[in-house]
């Protein structure tokens, strides 16, 4: 019997046999395939949750999450930063094998081809109705850029997304205005968008210029038009009736999720929700203002942890609960001074933002990919932890399984079929996983680490950050090591030979899945 089908009688079956069970949930269990609600913080790190064991910080609605599912101690997103990490997710294929997938510009074109199945594909073609929300940093429209005065394309709606709410790029980059399915909401056509990262356009100061006018100043780049008392990368004019206001941004995509949820409720749905949060420029609303004693970064963790309570409060009223998978994962690593002078270094105290991690957003160290990443399932999965290596690159495979789709050779190409232990079934390990850093790679094959040499520079001296880069062979032991403080390259060569030659195989056969 196929597996969808067997899950199903198997769910029916738990939810007739338990005389707790509300009946409105039981009838949408009989009628319904799961939705999956994918919540995707920008940023946050390992350390930065209570349920991953930071006693600076109190998360009570994700630890709550993951009180009803599985928590992965050992979850990776697929590069050190957002474009790339997003773009093996949504396709199954690691970013480093395809160019134009670093870090896009705010005005860069559409990266993922509309050729390639995408994740939000599966479930369009499995019947779900789909979305994405909050912070996309794909690329939109076509070669040259997007036409912000008209209609976006290509863009979601062209991998399999029904519906999208946009932040185009990130908060930090120009244009800063919302997408509702391919136009810029609440533009005036008379007040046109004008972007360029290319130089000044318009005449609206920018944080060069008028630093007087700032309301948090910066600390590298992000000195270019002031939006909100903010300069941002890259400058822009017009479209001001259209421009949002950061301290009520988690709302308006929260609340554009919600009302997702609450129209599609009585269909299978899939909704890929991607908060701005904990990204810079970190600008919480007022009422989380001050609540972590960590300045605006703590504070942003709170409005994360809100959001969260805030889809699950949904999924409750309207008797989801039960029916809906509910992924939470960050896209990268942690990072403490992105660009801005926000307090987050001087207010962190004991604060470790990657637990016993070493590293961050952008690092070859593990800090750099290995995220919270938990998958809730109340209907189906019980509370545990797993220590499987699991990547969010698997969605594509592991999801095709569940929707009972098959995968074409040249889908998904470096993803594995993941399910049971995503669903905490079985806690193997993905047979090896590939940590894309900036411009450094590695390797994680079960307790094994092998960084690639590399002659970049040993710290990112802006962010602070350990890159994680030798221009000799990094081997450890994460097991025994999980700071990666002892290179044991040297007293190892026959692993360090294996793991190189499996780098290398991985490279040269371009893909990864059988
Ligand atoms: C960097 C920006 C950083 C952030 C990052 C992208 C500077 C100095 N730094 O280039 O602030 O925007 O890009 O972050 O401009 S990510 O999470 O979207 O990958
Ligand atoms: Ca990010």
């Amino acid at each position: 019997m196929k597996f969808f089908q067997s899950a199903f009688l198997l769910f029916l079956a738990i939810a007739f046999a338990s005389c707790n069970t509300n009946p409105k949930q039981a009838k949408q269990a009989e009628t319904k395939k799961p939705n999956v609600v994918l919540i995707y913080i920008d940023d946050l790190g390992y350390g930065d949750v209570s349920c991953y064991g930071s006693n600076t910080i109190s998360t009570p609605n994700i630890d709550n999450l993951a009180s009803t599912g599985m928590l992965f101690t050992n979850g990776h997103c697929s590069s050190a930063s957002c474009t790339p990490s997003r773009f093996s997710m949504l396709t199954g294929g690691y970013a480093f094998r395809q160019k134009g997938t670093g870090i896009a510009r705010g005005d860069a074109a559409m990266i993922i081809n509309p050729e390639t199945r995408t994740l939000a594909d599966l479930f369009d073609e499995a019947g779900y109705e789909t979305g994405v929300v909050g912070k996309w940093h794909l690329g939109l429209g076509p070669k040259g850029g997007p036409d912000w005065n008209g209609l976006i394309s290509p863009g979601p709606q062209d991998i399999g997304f029904d519906y999208s709410f946009l932040i185009p790029a990130t908060g930090d980059r120009v244009p800063c205005v919302y997408t509702e399915n391919g136009r810029v909401l609440g533009l005036d056509p008379a007040d046109p968008i004008t972007v360029s990262f290319n130089g000044k356009v318009g005449d609206e100061p920018t944080g060069k210029e008028n630093p007087e006018l700032l309301k948090m100043n910066y600390s590298n780049g992000h000195n270019n038009t002031i939006i909100n008392g903010i300069s941002r990368i890259g400058f822009m004019t017009g479209g001001n009736s259209a421009r949002w206001v950061d301290e009520y941004m988690a709302d308006a995509i929260t609340g554009k999720a919600l009302e997702f949820i609450e129209d599609k409720k009585d269909k299978p749905f899939f909704l890929y929700y991607s908060t701005h949060d904990i990204h810079v420029p970190r600008v919480p609303h007022p009422r989380f203002v001050g609540k972590s004693g960590m300045g605006p970064r703590g504070d942003a963790i709170l409005e994360v942890d809100w959001a969260t309570g805030e889809i699950m409060n949904k999924l409750q009223e309207l008797g989801l609960t039960e029916n809906t998978i509910v992924i939470f994962t960050s896209d990268n690593g942690p990072v403490i001074d992105d660009g801005y002078q926000d307090q987050a270094v001087e207010l962190l105290g004991e604060h470790k933002a990657g637990g016993p991690l070493r590293g961050g957003k952008y690092s070859a160290f593990n800090a750099g990919t290995q995220v919270p990443f938990i998958v809730s399932w109340p209907g189906r999965i019980k509370y545990g932890k797993s220590d499987a290596l699991v990547s969010q690159v698997d969605f594509m495979a592991s999801f095709a399984k569940m929707l009972n789709l098959n995968l074409e050779d040249k889908d998904a190409i470096d993803s594995f079929e993941m399910l049971d232990e995503l669903l905490g079934k079985s806690n193997e390990n993905r047979s090896h996983f590939v940590h894309h850093g900036n411009s450094t790679m590695a390797l994680i094959k079960d307790d094994w680490k092998y960084i690639v040499p590399n002659d970049r520079p040993k710290m990112n001296k802006s962010t602070n950050t350990e890159m994680g880069t030798d221009t000799k062979p990094q081997l450890y032991n994460l097991k025994d090591d999980i700071g990666e403080t002892n290179n044991i390259a040297a007293e190892n060569p026959e692993k360090l030979k294996e793991l190189e030659t499996l780098f290398q195989k991985i490279n040269e056969d371009g893909r990864t899945r059988n």
